[in-house]
């Protein structure tokens, strides 16, 4: 070999060796829509057996053909991950090339930064931060805000609902939103700190929220499980946490999927007993005291609260009951009136689309869950939220998209509030002689 040929490989080969470059080491999200049977067998069999991620569906038996799947690869497993589709034919696009960076991007506090023209409310905050925002909307809203205690988590954290109450009306009825049940769902409690926020800063300026504000109080849980949002925040592979920290009583695996736990159809359908997957149920309704706490409070306001909503991400859908069966609700018209008017008024002013329906027929059948729940208790009206996006980000959903995210399920609620608040409402009183 000549000298300028081998100096010509020697070169490349240190390149192709610095760390880094290669892409095929770098964690990935991959989007695959199996095709056949086998696929789906084949995919479920990877997302078991190999150190990944299912970000969608959040079970492996949810796969099936025709529906995309969302799978975060680390690294380490990527090259057997992609030989293994390749050598069954399945093909794969690669959605996020760099997950980690995005995560670096959420965990960016950069309210010191001030040139980063963001507001508080814009940014993703750590729970100890959360726990501070709650504290000072208390105090700076003496009249109007009241932070009632509910319960505690697992490991012994404070669950802090918000009372929003702008008058004292007597027989007053009220509403609940809860955010943050799922760990992994940054933009669930971004979206309660967004609601409360604007509550306070628009009351008596937007109508629709003054009207809300009259005639309701608003119960806001803006985490429901603080011990594993923590999690997601101390370490760049447990950002994908999703269930709370309980351990098994054997000990071996961590964590209680809540949104299985409630006490409806419990441990059926689309959850399991296993400790160890994603969607357990745990070992009874509601032996975890997050999903007690919210249920207990719920219980004891049954008669006042008419509107219950629960936040998630992603895949902008509008969800109501029922999701543990495909029986209709008693008032199915009026809650697929609501989403259906929700969904149009976000098209018509964000041109952006949501999906909407009863749970089983619309995402898939699952029982244990806080809005199924919620509407047998009594409350007639219960929605789930899954807000942006539909998969580009997914849950790495940049803090640049917060307000657009929040925005539009802010127009959700009120437009469903309204809705509840003219269907509920005793005609003005004419009063006769
Ligand atoms: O599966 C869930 O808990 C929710 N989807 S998520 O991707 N955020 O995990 C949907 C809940 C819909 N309602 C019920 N299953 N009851
Ligand atoms: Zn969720």
């Amino acid at each position: 070999m000549s000298t300028p040929l081998i100096w010509f490989v020697f070169m490349n080969l240190s390149i192709l060796l610095k760390p880094g470059y290669c892409t095929e080491t770098s964690d990935q999200v991959l989007s695959i829509t199996p095709q056949t049977q086998e696929q789906v067998d084949i995919l479920r069999n990877v997302s078991t057996h190999y150190e990944t991620v299912l970000w969608q569906p959040v079970s492996n038996e949810y796969i099936s053909t025709q529906v995309q799947v969302h799978l975060y690869v680390p690294g380490n497993s990527s090259v057997t991950v992609k030989a293994i589709l390749q050598k069954h034919g399945i093909t794969h696009k690669v959605l996020l090339a760099n997950p980690n960076v995005l995560t670096e991007m959420q965990m960016k506090n950069d309210s010191t930064e001030p040139r980063s023209g963001s507001t508080f409310y814009e940014r993703y905050h750590t729970l100890e931060e959360i726990y501070d925002w709650i504290n000072r909307t208390a105090q700076d809203n003496p009249r109007t805000v009241k932070a009632i205690l509910i319960g505690s988590s697992y490991e012994k954290r404070p669950l802090y609902v918000l009372k929003l109450s702008f008058n004292d009306r007597p027989n007053r009825k009220a509403m609940w939103i809860d955010c943050g049940i799922h760990a992994r769902e940054w933009i669930s409690p971004a979206f309660c700190l967004w609601f409360v926020h604007h509550s306070l800063s628009f009351y008596q300026q937007n109508s629709e929220i003054t009207r809300i504000l009259d005639s309701m109080d608003v119960y806001v849980l803006p985490v429901m499980n603080p011990d594993g949002y923590k999690y997601t925040w101390t370490a760049i592979k447990r950002r994908w946490w999703r269930k709370n920290r309980s351990i098994s009583k054997s000990g071996f695996c961590v964590g209680v999927d809540l949104n299985r736990n409630f006490d409806v159809d419990w441990g059926i359908k689309g959850s399991s007993q296993n400790p160890c997957e994603e969607i357990n149920c745990g070992p009874f309704p509601e032996s975890e005291p997050e999903a007690q706490a919210v249920a207990n409070f719920l219980r004891r306001h049954k008669d006042t609260v008419q509107l219950y909503i629960t936040i998630h991400s992603y895949s902008q859908m509008f969800i109501f009951p029922y999701s543990y069966t495909f029986d209709q609700a008693e008032n199915h018209n009026d809650l697929l009136e609501m989403v259906q008017e929700a969904a149009q008024r976000i098209k018509r002013y964000y041109r952006n689309t949501y999906t909407y329906g009863p749970g089983a027929a619309t995402l898939y059948p699952c029982s244990g869950g806080s809005d199924d729940w919620a509407y047998k208790l009594g409350i007639k009206y219960s929605f789930t939220f899954e807000l942006q996006d539909r998969g580009e980000y997914g849950f790495l959903l940049p803090p640049s998209h917060i307000s657009g995210a929040c925005n539009e399920a802010l127009l959700a609620v009120k437009t469903i509030a309204v809705k509840v608040l003219e269907k509920t409402q005793a005609p003005a009183n004419h009063h006769t002689i």
